[in-house]
This record gives C-alpha cells, sequence and structure tokens, in this order.
C-alpha cells in the first residue's frame, strides 16, 4: 500500500508566525503584526514597549536558507509558506510594488527550486496590511477587492516560472471565529460585517483564479478552509441537526468557491439574521466561471456538537464538547485519526476536486536534553494520520495530491502567540519570552519523517 507517485510530501509554515524582520526592507504592518496571539484581543496598532512575539518569531526571514536545507535533508518535494503581502505593498493600496519584498520571495522560490521543492504559496495567509483596515474598514469594503487583484497579478508576473501552486485565502471560513485575522475585519464584527467581507474575498478569490489561468496556464489555484471535523454529541435528532448546520457555517466557503453559487441554505441564514449583501450581478458571473481548483484544507481535530450551542455570531473560537472515544493534545485538542479519512471522504463526495492537506500536526511541550528531542507523541500523530490518508487515497479511492505538516519547523503559535507550543519536526530554540538563541536541533520526528518520504509512505511504522 503506498501513495501516488509525485505525492507532494512537505511542511507548511506561514510567513506571519515564521519571518519576523517585521519592519525591514520597507515591510508595511500586517493585521497579525499587531496582535500577541488571536485568543486575545488585537491592538489595532503596534504599542510602543509591549512585546509581540511575531515581530522576531523563529527569523526565517534572515534563516530561511538553514531551515530549507533541513527540510531538503528530510526529503521535502514542497513546501508551503505564504508571502507576506505588507512586504509587497506596505499599505496595501500603493502604486508601486516594494522591490525589496518581491526579490526576496523570489530568491527564496528560486532556493527551494534548487532544493528539489516545489513552492506552495498561500496569497493572504492573516496578512492584510493594517492599513487597508485603517483606510476602508477591511474586507467590508469592496475596494479591497482591487488590492487584492493588483497584488495577485504582481505576484503571477513575477513569479510565474517558479511557483505552480497557490492558494488566496488561508482558512478563509475563520472570519466567523478570528474575523481580525482571517477577514480584516474588527473582532467583534457583526454577522452582516463577516459575511460582507466573505463576499468581497469570494470575489477576489475568483479574480485571482482567472488571473493565474491568463498568466500562469500550467499552475493549479485552490481554496484554503479550516475543515477539522465535528460529530453530533449523541444520536439525538437535534445534535445530529445541529452537528450539520456547524458543518455548513464552514462549508459555505468552498460551497461558493468549488461548486460557483452561493447555496439554497445560507438564503434561511441570511433572512433570519438579517443580512442584505452589497453585491453586483457581475460578482456571481465571475463565481461561477472562476471556482478554485483544488480544495486545501486544516485538519487537526475533531469536535462535537450539542443540541442548544451557538453555532453563528461571536462564538469564541471552535465550538465542541469533548468526545469520550478520544485522547487530546496538551492544548486540549481531541486528536481523532480516524476523522481525517472521514473528513477526505465527506469532501471528495461534495466537491469532486482534488483535496491538498495542508495543515495537520500536534502542539506539544517539547524538552531538549543533550541537543536531542524524543518527541515519540509528535511522531504517533502523524503516524496515525498519514495511515487514515493513505486508506482515503489507496481504498477509498479519494484524490488527494499532497500532505504539509504544519509547522514543520518550531514558529509562533496562531492562537496563543506561545513558542512552547510546539510543532515542529525542527526545534527551534526560543522561548515564550524571546529569550533563546534560535538554534535548530532535530527532533525524532526528523529522523522518522524523512524515512516516511524515503517509502513514499510506505514505512509508517514507529
Ligand atoms: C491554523 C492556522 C495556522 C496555525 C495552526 C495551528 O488555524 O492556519 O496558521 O498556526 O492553525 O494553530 P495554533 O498555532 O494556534 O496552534
Amino acid at each position: 500500500m503506498n501513495f501516488p507517485k509525485n505525492f507532494l510530501w512537505g511542511g507548511a509554515i506561514a510567513a506571519n508566525q515564521a519571518e519576523g524582520a517585521y519592519d525591514e526592507d520597507g515591510k508595511g504592518l500586517n493585521v497579525t503584526d499587531v496582535s500577541t496571539g488571536l485568543i486575545n484581543v488585537p491592538d489595532y496598532r503596534v504599542i510602543p514597549g509591549k512585546y509581540y512575539p511575531s515581530h522576531e518569531a523563529i527569523d526565517f526571514y534572515h534563516r530561511y536558507k538553514e531551515d530549507l536545507q533541513l527540510m531538503s535533508e528530510m526529503g521535502f518535494n514542497c513546501f508551503r509558506t505564504s508571502i507576506s503581502w505588507g512586504r509587497i505593498f506596505p499599505n496595501g493600496d500603493d502604486e508601486e510594488p516594494n522591490e525589496a519584498g518581491l526579490n526576496y520571495y523570489e530568491e527564496m522560490f528560486n532556493y527551494m527550486l534548487e532544493l528539489g521543492m516545489e513552492p506552495v504559496i498561500t496569497i493572504s495567509h492573516y496578512e492584510t496590511p493594517i492599513h487597508l483596515v485603517e483606510q476602508y474598514g477591511g474586507w467590508k469594503s469592496r475596494e479591497l477587492i482591487c488590492f487584492f487583484e493588483k497584488y495577485c497579478r504582481t505576484l503571477f508576473n513575477r513569479y510565474k516560472d517558479l511557483v505552480k501552486y497557490w492558494m488566496t485565502f488561508n482558512e478563509i471560513n475563520n472570519v466567523h471565529t478570528i474575523p481580525f485575522a482571517a477577514g480584516a475585519i474588527r473582532h467583534d464584527s457583526n454577522l452582516q460585517d463577516k459575511f460582507q467581507a466573505a463576499h468581497n474575498m469570494f470575489v477576489a478569490s475568483s479574480r485571482a483564479n482567472k488571473l493565474c489561468h491568463e498568466i500562469i496556464p500550467d499552475a493549479k489555484i485552490g481554496c484554503m478552509l479550516s475543515l477539522s471535523g465535528v460529530y453530533p454529541a449523541t444520536c439525538k435528532p437535534e445534535d445530529v441537526m445541529g452537528a450539520y448546520n456547524l458543518r455548513r457555517r464552514s462549508l459555505f466557503f468552498s460551497d461558493v468557491m468549488i461548486r460557483g453559487k452561493y447555496p439554497s441554505y445560507i438564503k434561511r441564514i441570511f433572512e433570519e439574521n438579517n443580512i442584505q449583501l452589497d453585491t453586483r450581478p457581475e460578482d456571481f458571473e465571475l463565481i461561477k466561471d472562476y471556482p478554485s481548483q483544488y480544495l486545501g484544507f486544516s485538519y487537526y481535530r475533531t469536535t462535537t456538537y450539542e443540541d442548544g450551542m451557538p453555532i453563528l455570531g461571536n462564538t469564541g473560537g471552535v465550538i465542541g464538547k469533548a468526545n469520550p472515544y478520544l485522547k487530546e493534545t496538551p492544548w486540549g485538542w481531541q486528536i481523532d485519526p480516524l476523522g481525517l479519512r472521514y473528513v477526505c471522504n465527506e469532501l471528495y463526495d461534495r466537491y469532486q476536486v482534488p483535496l491538498f492537506i495542508v495543515e495537520n500536526g500536534m502542539g506539544a511541550v517539547d524538552i531538549l536534553e543533550n541537543g536531542k528531542i524524543h518527541d515519540y507523541y509528535r511522531i504517533k500523530y502523524v503516524a496515525e494520520h498519514l495511515k487514515q490518508l493513505r486508506d482515503a487515497i489507496v481504498i477509498d479511492k479519494v484524490p488527494c495530491f499532497g500532505y504539509t505538516m504544519w509547522g514543520c519547523t518550531d514558529l509562533i503559535s496562531l492562537a496563543s502567540g506561545q513558542m512552547k507550543k510546539r510543532y515542529g519536526f525542527i526545534y527551534v530554540d526560543m522561548n515564550d519570552y524571546g529569550q533563546g538563541s534560535l538554534q535548530r536541533y532535530r527532533k525524532d520526528s526528523f529522523y522518522w519523517y524523512k524515512k516516511v518520504i524515503k517509502t513514499n509512505g510506505s514505512d509508517l511504522t514507529f
């Protein structure tokens, strides 16, 4: 039993959690530069003297060569990262792009290719320039569509020979739970603004798809959603119906971006919540004509839904009760490898487009002792998920063309801003207070993943 030939094996990071150098070489501030972690209320500006872990992060900005060499040593044939919008257009609405930013990524992508890794690039991973929030109100304003289009055109023209895998917005469905990061709108935005931001991003995404087909016809461009699964807490019909509705809250985004139209169930939600979107007839044409070519998604865990839990509104992150059949990570994320196989089947049944697992992994506390990290728990997590993914592909015949483990090198946690919550195959010496040498160490999982890639996933033993 083996993964398909040419399967993309790699890891994923994002500019805002890894690069640091938050104000170097002409970069403007992005939304994530003014937060200390998304579970905290954003500051909306940088407060002098306050510690922002992402401002230095793991200094990937200056050390990417060393890091990419380590990825290549593991045998990666792809590497996922994002372009920081503020490095290219510091304010978002600038006339001309910042050459230093463009050049930086050009060198990085060339280096990846030299090492035999396909760049897999997220165009916006929670990195909307803050100026677009202050000046225009973020993604609830239609004006951002044109700024994003210009940004995409600049990227596609510059990197057309280098990058063949693109994704527009990271975890676009998280505009519901983390609206400031995902939609560049206030953290306490109402439903009207969230759905308006989503609509504008749908249009922007289709414009990007259209441009990408024109400028880089041999590239693939997909959408990216957070699609960790949800089960009914019991077989009580209300729990089952509620879980289904909660799932639709996420699938609404891929329904629009892949099927190319607004699903009928959303009309009831709009009616009940008195939502009136500002749209143009041509928006719907564009959405229909330029859908996403593949579905990229993150999968970390599953939760359960019990009747009465909120579905929409400011639900404060993940909804759900503990599942008595599952164990959890130290951060309380329920570990559910079989859920990945279930979700792969669910998604392919619904969309019939290729899938790409672009995030999966486990945040844990690692102990560095004599230069070694024995992270058996991480190996187990990844091995068990890969087994289920292999079954989904080989037995269930779900087309999935790649797997990029999240946080392949330790980086700043998105939600908590912690360094202590580590995901990597590579350990980075840095703590939650910005103290550490930033030296990199190979964890036990590093050698294990190397073996997995070498055998194209046929040897998942641990
Ligand atoms: C996803 C994001 C990543 C990320 C990951 C893990 O939602 O796309 O950017 O960090 O979750 O989350 P955390 O860092 O909060 O553990």
